[in-house]
């Protein structure tokens, strides 16, 4: 075979697929473009990749879920997002490629990959209904024009032979050089164009949303919170023990612990904001606006919050100073009883606006504890993270049985006709927090000098109350720690023990007592499904 025939045979009869894969990536970010600018204007929750997101949290098993926390922590959610942004990216890069050929397959992909986003966005529980679907359904539409568009530009397309004979090997021959560089600078253009525009076309959507949320931080901002009528006591001196590395006794707002699964954290108009009470048991439904809250008389109480995806000497405990009304007295004004006193519902289920479903004992709610509807966090209006403008609080609960966020509704109802969202993903209906205790100083593998060290840490007993701490290092005998003044018993208690360090490696492990007299179990359990039991261990290496 003649050298220039080897030549013409290798030379590409299609465009090269690389190229068709760049107009998908191109055609791909415009459809998401234009999707968050319509997301701006409909709902920030609608555009695909944060409905995608949702539905991607809700659908993965406790098992998953743990382990991103776990490894992820409360960078989950950013992980997730650029998952699906990666995942994305490969399915444009296919489908340009594909176009090439199968200029069909291509449309056709983008605007299935646009229903699909229509769809999840529609059926999410906070969706605002059938407009839900518009951000992904125009983002789409326009990415299959662009990428019909692109792959119609792209050099050297032989339309003519593609369809009469989709052989590979037959011979056409190409368009001259000179054409194919001008084909080149055209499609390079369009290209080039395509891309200008959609970074401006998402520029735009992120600076509508973001003036949207400027109306709710406004809104935060102008919220003043009337003094308590029934504020916390103050927290004896003796409650803070002055060791650096302990946990301070109130959690800096800015350092308290995030666990929800809210990929865009709402951001409630307060003054259209309604909290309805409904169901089994409750005599007098009733409405409360904001303002009807705040015009009730405020508690303030020091109350420390658990998650039960905590981990033995994990992050997500925190204490704060939580401001708001008695959840109790508010229940019992719609006429509601509990369990105790006749009433039929015994699961008190609370709605997010973000479609979460939280279930709580109505027996614990009304049992007499601090269970609050929480207006304030550490002296100021809630942040949006923690749940702005309204949460509940219930002291002794893990926050995912009781510390419903966001909250817009709640319902009474039973166990038994009902199961509320983490139930449903394997976790327990009912769910007190467990005795837990946390080694905060020395921190894990640290290098320590030989001489005096002062281990110190929390602990937590919400409702029973810390009674005793104790260490061990090595396999030494149990040593009792001193423990700070309890605030109350819904407070954790600081502890710590001077140890006087020799050369070599430890392990320091810490269990704590209740004042029931309860010892903090050593076997160690999973979370899933009611919270992680086990005592918390250091190793240091002293020398
Ligand atoms: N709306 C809503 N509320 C929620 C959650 C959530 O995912 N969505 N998570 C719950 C869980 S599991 C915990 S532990 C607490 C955490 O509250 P924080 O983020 O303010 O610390 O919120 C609870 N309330
Ligand atoms: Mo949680």
């Amino acid at each position: 075979m003649r050298e220039e025939e080897k030549d013409r045979r290798r030379r590409p009869r299609w465009p090269h697929p690389a190229l068709g894969a760049l107009s998908g990536v191109l055609a791909g970010f415009a459809s998401l473009a234009v999707a968050e600018l319509v997301a701006a204007v409909v709902r920030p929750e609608s555009g695909p990749v944060v409905a995608v997101g949702g539905a991607s949290v809700d659908a993965a098993p406790a098992p998953v879920k743990e382990w991103a926390i776990r490894q992820f922590g409360t960078d989950d959610k950013l992980v997730l997002l650029l998952g699906i942004l990666a995942s994305l990216a490969v399915l444009a890069l296919l489908l340009g490629a594909l176009a090439v050929r199968f200029r069909q397959v291509g449309t056709a992909g983008v605007l299935l990959l646009g229903a699909a986003g229509a769809a999840t966005a529609v059926s999410r529980p906070d969706s605002g209904g059938l407009t839900d679907a518009l951000p992904s359904v125009v983002g789409a539409a326009v990415g299959a024009l662009l990428l019909r568009l692109l792959v119609g530009r792209l050099p050297q397309v032989e339309r003519s032979s593609a369809s009469a004979s989709g052989s590979a090997t037959e011979e056409t021959g190409g368009r001259p050089p000179a054409s194919a560089g001008r084909d080149r600078r055209g499609f390079m253009l369009t290209a080039a164009s395509a891309a200008a525009a959609s970074v401006t076309v998402g520029a735009a959507g992120r600076s509508l949303s973001a003036s949207r949320g400027q109306d709710a931080v406004a809104d935060r901002l102008r919220t003043v919170l009337p003094a308590p009528g029934s504020p916390a006591r103050p927290v004896p001196r003796s409650a803070r023990l002055r060791v650096p590395g302990i946990s301070p006794f109130v959690t800096p707002t800015a350092d308290f612990y995030r666990v929800d699964t809210a990929l865009v954290v709402p951001a409630v108009d307060v003054t259209a904001w309604r909290l309805r009470v409904h169901g089994t048991g409750v005599r007098r439904p009733r409405t409360y606006s904001f303002d009807d809250l705040l015009r009730r008389e405020l508690i303030e109480r020091n109350i420390t919050l658990a998650c039960v995806s905590n981990e033995v000497g994990g992050p997500y405990v925190g204490n704060a100073r939580w401001t708001g009304v008695r959840l109790a007295d508010l229940l019992a004004e719609c006429g509601v009883e509990p369990p105790s006193r006749g009433g039929p519902a015994d699961q008190l289920v609370s709605r997010s606006v973000d479609g979460m479903t939280i279930g709580s004992p109505v027996e614990d709610v009304m049992d007499g504890r601090d269970a609050m509807l929480a207006l304030g966090m550490n002296g100021e209006p809630l942040p949006f993270e923690h749940g702005f403008p309204v949460r509940m609080v219930v002291p002794g609960l893990y926050g995912f049985v009781s510390a419903c966020k966001w909250i817009r509704d709640i319902e009474l109802t039973t166990f038994d006709a009902y199961d509320p969202y983490w139930v449903r993903r394997g976790w327990a209906r009912r769910a007190p927090v467990k005795t837990g205790s946390r080694i905060d100083t020395p921190k894990p593998f640290a290098r320590l000098r030989a001489g005096p060290v002062m281990i110190a840490g929390v602990a937590w007993a919400q409702r029973r109350g810390i009674g005793r701490v104790e260490v061990r290092v090595d396999d030494g005998p149990w040593r009792e720690a001193d423990l700070a003044s309890e605030d109350t018993r819904d407070t954790w208690r600081q502890w710590s023990l001077p140890w006087r360090a020799t050369p070599g490696g430890h392990t320091l492990t810490v269990r704590a007592t209740d004042r029931t007299g309860a010892v903090q179990t050593g076997r160690r359990t999973r979370t899933v499904p009611d919270g992680a039991d086990g005592w918390h261990s250091v190793v240091v290496t002293v020398g």
